[in-house]
């Protein structure tokens, strides 16, 4: 039976919408979390988005979709560049992993260059603002399907 897919947002992403727009636009969270209800509910899947600015709370989240979701869409925000502890996490998930940006890190600051998380991703989104967000359950959809037909 189909699982859903988990979307983890990381530190400060609850206040996207609200500050540094000319980094990360306009769009609040919670309008995100509708954008991808809305494009689940199109594809014919589950979603379900969580957010925290606490990095043990995103290492318990990922432990649990081990056995509860079809994949995850990861944006750590700064734990990118930082937790051993998430990438240790997502390593031991078997099924797809999408690490998404709404930024282009590596067209930022040198200490945003590198991402603790990328060897455990099947594919990564960046630079697309949060239209990331929805691209990144469609290319999620097409992941999932092609591993069943394999
Ligand atoms: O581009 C991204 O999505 C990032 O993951 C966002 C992180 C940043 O540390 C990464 O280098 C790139 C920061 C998220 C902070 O989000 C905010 C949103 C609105 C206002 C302030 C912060």
């Amino acid at each position: 039976m189909a699982k859903p897919i988990l979307i983890i947002n990381g530190p400060n992403l609850n206040l996207l919408g609200t500050r540094e727009p000319h980094i990360y636009g306009s769009t609040t969270l919670p309008e995100v979390e509708a954008m991808c209800q809305a494009r689940a509910k199109a594809l014919g899947i589950d979603v379900v988005c969580r957010q925290s600015n606490h990095e043990g709370q995103i290492v318990d989240w990922i432990q649990d979709a081990i056995h509860s979701a079809d994949g995850i869409i990861i944006n750590a925000g700064a734990y990118t560049h930082t937790s051993v502890a998430i990438l240790d996490a997502l390593k031991n998930v078997k099924a797809p992993i999408i690490e998404l940006h709404i930024s282009i890190p590596h067209q930022r600051e040198a200490f945003r260059h590198h991402s603790y998380i990328t060897p455990a991703a099947t594919a990564m989104i960046c630079g697309l603002g949060v239209a990331g967000y929805p691209l990144a359950l469609d290319a999620m959809a097409g992941l999932i399907a092609a591993r069943k037909r394999a």
